[in-house]
C-alpha cells in the first residue's frame, strides 16, 4: 500500500468498495483512469448516457489503461463498476448530484450518487488513483461577484493531487474568473496542444491564457511526478481542447448557451440545477448536436488520459 495516501485512505475505507479488477491494476502498477458520473445521472439522458459510460471505459482500455468509474449505492462508495450497477446508475431516476459535501449524506440515506469533479478527485485520491478523465469542469459562475456561486470543483483542485483531463470549463461560466482562481490557488493548469489558450469545451479557444501548453504528454507526466516529489497537495488540470472536426458546430452551440444562460437567469434556476439545466436546454435548442459534441471531447479525454495514466506509471522520475 502506498504510505503517502494512506491517512486518506484509512478514513475512507470503512466505505471504498473498489473492484478486484480496478484493485489488482493498482496492486501490479498500472495505468488506471477515474472517470467521474454526474455526466451519467445528470449530464446525459438515458440510453445514451450508458452507451458513453461504456464507450468512456473502452477508450481507456484501448489506450492501455483500466478504467475506474465512481459513484455512490448502498451506503458505499464504488470505485469500479460492473454492467449491472452501469445500468442501475445510468436507468436511476432518483440519482443525486453528489459534491465532496454531499458524499456523507449520500452514504447515510444510502442514495444512489452521481458525483462530481470535486468528490471523484476525493475518492481518486483516496484510492490510490491520480489520473482522472471528464468532460468540463465546473467553474466560477457569471455574477458570481453577487452569488458566490463557486464550484466546489475549484476548491478541490486546490488541495487534491489528481490530474483532471478535460476540455476547459463552458462559457456559461465566468471562464477569466475560473482561471485566475485555478492561478490564485496554485492548480496547475496545462493546454495539451500548441497554443497556450484555456479552452472552453465545446470551441478550443476562449481567450484566456493557461499557465502554457505542451503537445508531450511525457512533459506533463515530469510536471505531475516533480509536484509530487516536491510534496504540493495541488491538483493538475490537463485542458484538451475539442479535436477540430468536432469544433466546427461551436458557434451554433455558442449562441444557443448564451439563450440558455438568459432563460435560467430568467427562471431563477440556482445554484446546483444550472449547470443540467443549461446543458439540457442546449441540446434541446442545437437538436442534439450538442450532446454530439459533448460525447465525442469526453472520449477524447478518455483516450488521453488513458495514455497519460500509463505513461504516468512507466516512466521513471
Ligand atoms: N460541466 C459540464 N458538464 C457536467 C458538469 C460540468 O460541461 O456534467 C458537471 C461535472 O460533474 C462538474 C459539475 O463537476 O457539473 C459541477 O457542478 P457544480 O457547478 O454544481 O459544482
Amino acid at each position: 500500500m502506498c504510505t503517502r495516501f494512506f491517512g486518506q485512505k484509512r478514513t475512507f475505507s470503512k466505505f471504498l468498495q473498489i473492484s478486484s479488477q480496478v484493485k489488482e491494476a493498482l496492486a501490479n502498477g498500472e495505468g488506471v483512469v477515474a472517470l467521474e458520473s454526474t455526466v451519467i445521472t445528470h449530464g446525459l439522458p438515458y440510453p445514451h448516457n450508458l452507451s458513453t459510460a461504456k464507450s468512456l471505459e473502452q477508450k481507456v482500455r484501448s489506450s492501455g489503461s483500466h478504467p475506474a468509474t465512481i459513484a455512490l449505492f448502498d451506503g458505499k462508495i464504488h470505485v469500479g463498476l460492473d454492467d449491472e450497477k452501469l445500468e442501475k446508475l445510468a436507468s436511476s431516476k432518483t440519482a443525486v448530484k453528489v459534491s465532496t459535501r454531499d458524499i456523507a449524506k449520500t452514504l447515510i440515506r444510502k442514495e444512489v450518487g452521481g458525483t462530481t469533479v470535486a468528490s471523484t478527485m476525493k475518492i481518486a485520491h483516496a484510492a490510490g488513483i491520480s489520473v482522472f478523465a471528464t468532460g468540463g469542469i465546473g467553474g466560477v459562475h457569471r455574477g458570481a461577484d453577487q452569488t458566490f456561486d463557486i464550484s466546489a470543483d475549484l476548491q478541490e483542485l486546490s488541495k487534491t493531487p489528481v490530474c483532471v483531463v478535460c476540455s476547459g470549463v463552458k462559457s456559461i461560466l465566468d471562464i477569466p474568473k475560473t482561471v485566475e482562481y485555478l492561478e490564485t490557488h496554485s492548480v496547475n493548469c496545462v493546454v495539451y496542444g500548441i497554443q497556450n489558450d484555456f479552452p472552453s469545451f465545446f470551441t478550443q479557444k476562449s481567450g484566456s491564457r493557461a499557465q502554457f501548453s505542451t503537445e508531450k504528454l511525457e512533459e506533463v507526466v515530469q510536471l505531475l511526478k516533480t509536484s509530487k516529489s516536491l510534496g504540493l497537495p495541488y491538483g493538475t488540470i490537463l485542458a484538451c481542447p475539442i479535436p477540430e472536426k468536432y469544433a466546427a458546430d461551436g458557434d451554433v452551440i455558442q449562441k444557443a448557451i448564451d439563450q440558455a444562460v438568459r432563460e435560467a437567469i430568467e427562471q431563477k434556476i440556482a445554484s446546483q440545477s444550472v449547470t443540467p439545466f443549461i446543458l439540457s436546454r442546449v441540446n434541446e435548442l442545437t437538436q442534439g448536436a450538442s450532446m454530439k459534441t459533448n460525447i465525442a471531447l469526453l472520449e477524447n479525454n478518455a483516450s488521453i488520459a488513458g495514455r497519460l495514466a500509463t505513461e504516468l506509471v512507466h516512466r521513471r522520475p
